[in-house]
């Protein structure tokens, strides 16, 4: 742990436990403890929610960032023997063999580990975790799991410290990213990333193609097969789980893009074009692809398979640049499969609503249904500073229609590199669509938690209805806004309508009705309604009354 030692960087970044929440862990077999996120409810009931914080908001652990996570696979990985020359969980998967981590995931998503281990060695889920990663909590991304999403961070040349990178990945943690992917493309990359590994209990994704950019100065031409082999090494070696890989832009794909309205908008995409078109040759990471699949599979990296060539407007979205480099991604998965690496697919980007189901069907007939990572889409460009909102709209779609994790996009986007509350924003904007999406699909456990809202909300059990939401925080402040009195969180009404006009009231008042005079609500309805109807005349048939003492 040499590298953590930085005088700036203050020893402790905990969160503390969430608000009305407390952290428990469920035995699975062999002892395996996973962990959930218990909402106490005031009604004596609880719900435990999947929980991506890590000890972060168990009140008793102390985290020590110098010191950094408990290694909780470490006796996994160093009991395991190779199957056919890997160590992959694809190779293990395909062997018929059950992991320790399958165990884990299985337990934590409430599904059978059959389903888990079958989904893995088919190449429909991921497991992203690399040996050197022993810190991370197991996890899978695949579509017939929760729906995954991933906050990016990581400093520019411009912004940002370490100790506001470690910060933000605690904090995304918390608020329920299940991947963070570092893109510090600035200053002291290696020991930036050496901070948020050894302090991260989510798997850590990266762009290798950036840091080895950084190793020649910033001139695309002067790369080399070599400073990327070495660049990736080193990054495997630090624990890096899942690397994003522009292989799929060709250098006779660049020509597609010349007549787009917005060209090549994926940062890797272009530092390998213009590598491509200073060189006149292939793309050496499509060159090379058979040696990168031997370097992962020794660590059991998984690939997330760039989509350099992604549309970055409406107009560009499904064109044949777009669709030219997915045939490529589709040919390279085929490969690092038959390497026992593991594989998933980046996608779009800017996509119209109705374009969105084709860029789902395409993916999973070229990749052989690895799964899919989309960037949004956004839906429309009109509304930059609202982009995790329009971006939102499209994620919702995409992953209902299949998509695996969803890569957030903040309100910052297009506009400058997001801060702390930038991030909070846009991990909670996509738990709203990831979660939309599980509730479509039907995902077994998702129902649970509005269920369970939505009752809290129609008992006027205001603290319950706060502690089960995605931002407790943000709940509880717009309601105290107004209604700051302890009284007010058991009270039958809010200020949106006032004590006369709240529906769930008004239905509640229905019920109890039915219930003393032994009528059916249909009966009810229609007797309180006279009765209703009787108390607004005598108040002088006023639809607004005064403000009454709140
Ligand atoms: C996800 C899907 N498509 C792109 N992404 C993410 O965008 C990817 O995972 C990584 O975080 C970032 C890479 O951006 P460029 O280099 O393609 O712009
Ligand atoms: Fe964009």
């Amino acid at each position: 742990m040499t590298a953590l030692a930085d005088r700036n960087v203050r020893p402790t970044v905990t969160t503390g436990p969430i608000e009305g929440s407390s952290k428990v862990y469920v035995e699975g077999p062999d002892g395996i403890q996973v962990p959930f996120r218990r909402v106490g409810l005031s009604n004596g009931e609880h719900l435990d929610v999947y929980d991506t914080s890590g000890p972060y908001t168990d009140s008793t652990a102390a985290i020590d960032v110098h010191s950094g996570l408990p290694k909780l696979r470490a006796d996994w990985v160093a009991a395991r023997e190779p199957v056919n020359g890997a160590v992959s969980q694809l190779a293990y998967a395909k062997a018929g063999i059950i992991t320790p981590e399958m165990q884990y995931i299985a337990v934590r998503e409430g599904v059978d580990v059959e389903l888990v281990r079958s989904e893995v060695a088919i190449g429909r889920a991921v497991i992203p975790l690399n040996r050197c990663h022993p810190e991370a909590e197991p996890m899978i991304i695949g579509k017939k799991f929760l729906v995954k999403i991933n906050a990016n961070i990581g400093n520019s040349a411009v912004s940002s410290s370490i100790e506001d990178e470690v910060e933000k990945m605690v904090w995304a943690t918390r608020w329920g990213a299940d991947t963070v992917m570092d893109l510090s493309t600035g200053k002291r990359i290696h020991e930036t990333r050496e901070w948020i590994m050894r302090n991260s209990p989510v798997p850590i994704g990266t762009v290798p193609i950036y840091q080895a950019l950084e190793k020649v100065n910033g001139d695309p031409a002067r790369l080399s097969w070599e400073v990327y082999r070495d660049t990736v090494i080193e990054q495997c070696e630090q624990g890096v789980d899942y690397m994003t890989v522009h292989a799929g832009v060709l250098l006779r794909y660049v020509p597609l893009t010349a007549k787009r309205v917005t060209g090549i908008v994926s940062r890797g995409g272009s530092i390998m074009a213009a590598w491509c078109l200073a060189h006149h040759k292939e793309s050496f990471l499509y060159t090379h692809f058979e040696e990168l699949c031997q370097i992962l599979r020794a660590y059991d990296v998984t690939f997330s398979l760039g989509d350099g060539l992604r549309p970055g407007s409406i107009a560009d979205a499904n064109d044949e640049a777009q669709f030219a480099e997915l045939r490529t991604l589709g040919e390279l998965t085929h490969i690092a499969r038959s390497h026992d690496v593991q594989v998933m697919i980046e996608g779009p980007g800017h996509v119209p609503m109705h374009k969105i189901k084709e860029n789902v069907r395409l993916e999973e007939e070229l990749c052989g249904e690895a799964p899919f990572y989309t960037l949004g889409p956004l839906a429309t460009d009109i509304a930059p500073g609202y982009d995790h909102i329009t971006s939102a709209i499209g994620a919702a779609q995409i992953a209902w229609h299949g998509t695996a994790m969803l890569c957030y996009v903040t309100p910052k986007e297009h506009l400058g590199l997001p801060n702390r509350d930038d991030v909070k924003v846009g991990v909670i904007t996509y738990k709203i669509a990831a979660h939309s999406a599980d509730l479509a699909k039907g995902h077994p456990r998702a129902q649970e938690r509005d269920d369970a809202l939505s009752q809290a909300r129609f008992e006027f059990r205001w603290v319950d209805q706060f502690n089960l939401s995605l931002d407790p925080d943000t709940a509880r402040s717009f309601h105290d806004e107004t209604l700051p009195a302890d009284g007010a969180k058991t009270a039958h009404f809010c200020s949106m309508c006032g004590p006369k006009f709240c529906s769930m009231k008004i239905t509640q008042d229905v019920r109890k009705y039915a219930e003393e005079h032994g009528l059916s609500s249909v009966e009810a309805i229609e007797a309180g309604m006279r009765e209703k109807s009787g108390e607004f005349s005598e108040q002088g048939n006023k639809v607004y009354l005064p403000v009454v003492d709140r």
